[in-house]
């Protein structure tokens, strides 16, 4: 059951190309590993962890590759974790002053916690569905640090058919 596939050169590589540094040459090094392209042509998102807020901007983006970048600005560590659930956002099950990430649903993947002012990005692919991002230190969801994620069909996303 693989729903989500980890991309984890390609903010690397993008950023080698961007600045033209000999970086670009680890990015072909990997046996048959694809590097050039995003899946579903990839989207970005923002998301800002504070006290007490999580906001991904934009909240909705069509299947296929979704680059996070997460900014803490905070004062204290966050983490951000993607679920996919079909749950309300807000009335996922808690155990033990947390999340319940085995009750939840399915945790696609996650940042772990980073320190305050820091930005982590995480590539993935994602199936159209209802998902929930929030921030699993203890306490830190009930407290708001969540928001609602939408994957939508990725119809409208390359530009038509060839
Ligand atoms: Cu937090």
């Amino acid at each position: 059951m693989l729903s989500a596939l980890r991309i984890p050169n390609l903010a690397l590589c993008a950023a080698a190309v961007a600045t033209g540094t000999v970086l670009l040459a680890a990015c072909g090094g990997g046996g048959g590993e694809r590097n050039t392209s995003t899946p579903g042509g990839g989207s970005h998102v923002n998301v800002t962890l504070k006290e007490w807020s999580l906001t991904p901007d934009p909240a909705s983006v069509p299947a296929g590759g979704v680059t996070f970048a997460a900014t803490n600005d905070g004062s204290v560590e966050h983490e951000m974790v993607l679920l996919k659930t079909d749950l309300a956002a807000d009335a996922l099950p808690i155990a033990g002053g947390a999340v319940d990430e085995g009750a939840a649903g399915d945790v696609i993947d996650e940042i772990p916690a980073f320190a305050s002012g820091a930005t982590q990005t995480l590539t993935l692919a994602l199936e159209p569905g209802a998902y929930v991002l929030f921030c699993n230190i203890s306490g830190h969801y009930q407290q708001g640090v969540w928001s609602a994620f939408t994957v939508t069909a990725a119809a409208s996303a390359g530009g038509g058919y060839y």
